[in-house]
């Protein structure tokens, strides 16, 4: 027989929550009662996040809309990605990042430098203000993007990616190189869209909004270069292959994903970003 989730039984398990009784006591109460323990936990799961998202729309939050999310539930130490097995180093749940190890081999970080290096130039970022590109003081590094599957080899990264995420190849923006020599750095921001600048409506029709990010560690610098996360006081050091992710399911603040790319003070830094959008890149 399937157990009915009622909206009295929803609005019993956020009176719960609100009480302060922990998931696990809630839990229990609800086995206790007969609850298939599956159907409880599914049950909490819904109605809390229901709640919160009423209430964070009726504080004026944008609507949350879903992310991609590597498969973390039976706490894996790696991941398989199709051709390549990626360590599982480090992962923070709210907000979702999770630091990989051995993304790419040396091989494919050395040659995504040797095919970028001849196309750099002086980073751009997107001018909210105009939807055109600028020159950004907070943006010391040179960059270019690779088009999406523009090359076998990042054809390749990118299906590893896709796989690794859960989230379509076709949702990913090109790969972006970017080189940071000493002195350079990326000043904290957000990668989301800010809603309130005129140019977004346009940057939302090429995919919807920027959902989460991935940037992979090419090529190490001597000191400095890590990638920071200020609210967090979290440091993710810059290793040759592995890479940061993180998500946000909301272009606000209160996802708590502001970072920044803290100066290289010595040596060269190289990473590869991508960025991923609700819906396919066009
Ligand atoms: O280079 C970095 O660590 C970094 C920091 C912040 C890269 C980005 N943002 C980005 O590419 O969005
Ligand atoms: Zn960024």
């Amino acid at each position: 027989m399937t157990q009915q989730i009622t909206p009295e039984l929803r609005q019993w398990i956020v009176a719960q929550a609100e009480a302060g009784h922990s998931a696990e006591a809630v839990l229990q109460s609800m086995r206790a009662s007969g609850w298939d323990e599956d159907v409880a936990v599914q049950a909490m799961e819904d109605s809390l996040r229901d709640h919160l998202e009423a209430r964070a729309q009726a504080q004026g939050l944008p609507p949350a809309v879903a992310v991609p999310e590597p498969d973390l539930d039976d706490e894996p130490l790696c991941l398989d990605a199709g051709d390549r097995r990626v360590a599982v180093l480090a992962s923070l749940a709210q907000p979702r990042i999770v630091v990989f190890g051995g993304l790419l081999d040396d091989a494919e970080c050395e040659a995504l430098i040797a095919a970028a290096r001849p196309r750099l130039s002086r980073s751009l970022t997107v001018a909210m203000a105009s939807d055109g590109e600028e020159v950004n003081e907070d943006r010391t590094s040179e960059g270019m993007f690779f088009t999406r599957a523009e090359s076998p080899l990042v054809a390749r990264i990118e299906a590893r990616i896709a796989r690794l995420l859960r989230w379509p190849q076709e949702n990913g923006e090109g790969l972006q190189v970017l080189c940071y020599r000493p002195g350079a750095e990326y000043k904290p921001h957000h990668d989301y869209f800010d809603p309130q600048q005129p140019g977004t409506p346009t940057i939302l029709r090429r995919g919807g909004q920027r959902v989460a990010t991935l940037v992979i560690y090419l090529g190490e610098p001597d000191k400095g270069g890590a990638t920071v996360f200020p609210e967090l006081q979290l440091a993710v050091a810059p290793r040759r292959g592995n890479a940061v992710f993180f998500s946000y399911e909301r272009p606000h603040p209160s996802t708590r994903t502001l970072h920044g790319g803290a100066p290289v003070l010595a040596g060269e830094k190289w990473i590869a970003t991508k960025w991923l959008r609700e819906r396919e890149f066009v």
